[in-house]
């Protein structure tokens, strides 16, 4: 049989064995009531790494946005995000569903950035016909936009802007180490001009399950409050927080590795005729492509499923390939044998 190599996302990473004894050997209680001593040590040890009074372990990615979204806002009010944003396209909606907020989306640049004068100008007037605009959110990596990173400066600056308009500022920091890396910064520098950031435990850090968000203790003790109500409380979830633990001591470094064998992927990309990439644009785990005009995305994906390569698509002209822990630069060379050869048989053909 032949071997998968899996490029959809960093979610598939499996947790490592000693994640697994951690797990096993975990201390545990009852987290509803703060008992579980694991969760407290990830918690204090997430918070204080990304410069935040507190934190609190979550399910998932998007169960940390939403009570971010939940603790900042009153239903009616609006939120600024970018149009190609995590929270806008793949949440299921659930900010308006279940915040009753209005997502109010502004361009993302290729970088995935906001232009500052078209955040000042989604932000709203005193007008009594007006929603109430409460929060900026950001995303850093930015995944539709390739994993590209947000600077420290633009990060400061943004949120300057946002603050003076009295908005708070939360970060979808799902691969935020990730940034961090590529930019040589702790990750602290990223989220000290954030009132809350989420990052995912469960991706490029490789552990099986969980997110953490963070912010001042007042904000931290109302997400609490919402967790609970949205049914995030998990009890004995110390088994979940001990891989979380291993993931923070142990899987940021390495995330380097997955960053080269990215670029490795975009600049062979690059070099087969047909495919549309700028190779030069990719910084950290995330290549976005075009297939071959003519050949649309999804049948493209298929071909190399039945290759063994899986590739995720995120348009009619987008598939994105995701570098991590599980795939090695062997690998890389492989897909690009493969890639090579499925635009080359149908550019061929015509
Ligand atoms: N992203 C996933 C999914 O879209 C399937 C992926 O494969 O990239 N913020 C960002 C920026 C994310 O990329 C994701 C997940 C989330 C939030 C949500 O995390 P989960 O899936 O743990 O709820």
């Amino acid at each position: 049989m032949t071997s998968i190599i899996d490029l959809r996302s960093d979610t598939k990473t499996l947790p490592t064995p000693v994640m697994r004894k951690a797990m096993y050997e975990a201390e545990v209680g009852d987290d509803v009531d703060g008992e579980d001593p694991t969760i407290n040590r990830l918690e204090m040890l997430a918070a204080e790494m990304l410069g935040k009074e507190a934190a609190i372990f979550t399910p998932s990615g998007i169960m940390s946005n939403l009570l971010s979204v939940l603790t900042h806002t009153r239903p009616g009010d609006e939120i600024v995000l970018g149009s190609q944003s995590h929270i806008f396209w793949y949440e299921v909606g659930g900010a308006s569903a279940l915040g009753g907020v209005v997502m109010h989306t502004v361009p993302n640049e290729a970088d995935g950035t906001i232009e500052p004068e078209n955040l000042r100008m989604a932000i709203r007037g005193k007008d009594i016909d007006f929603p109430r605009t409460a929060l900026l959110c950001l995303e850093n990596t930015h995944n539709r936009c390739g994993g590209t990173v947000l600077p420290v400066e633009y990060t400061g600056s943004i949120s300057a802007l946002a603050r003076r308009h009295g908005l708070k500022i939360h970060i979808d920091g799902a691969r935020i180490f990730s940034a961090a890396v590529y930019l040589g910064v702790p990750v602290s520098r990223l989220t000290e001009n954030a009132d809350s950031v989420c990052f995912c435990l469960s991706k490029n850090l490789s552990a099986p399950v969980g997110s953490i968000l963070c912010g001042s203790e007042g904000f931290i003790a109302s997400a609490r409050r919402w967790r609970r109500m949205l049914g995030g409380g998990m009890r004995q979830a110390g088994i979940l927080a001990a891989a979380g633990i291993v993931a923070l001591e142990t899987m940021i470094e390495r995330l380097a590795e997955d960053h080269a064998n990215a670029r490795r992927l975009a600049f062979g990309l690059a070099e087969i005729p047909g495919l549309s990439i700028q190779p030069e644009r990719v910084q950290t785990n995330i290549v976005l492509f075009e297939p071959p005009a003519d050949f649309p995305a999804e049948a493209f994906i298929m071909e190399l499923k039945n290759r063994g390569i899986m590739l995720s698509y995120m348009g009619e002209r987008k598939i994105r390939a995701v570098t991590h822990r599980m795939i090695n630069s062997e690998d890389i060379e492989t897909c690009l044998e493969h890639i090579s050869s499925v635009a080359g048989g149908i550019t061929g053909k015509q």
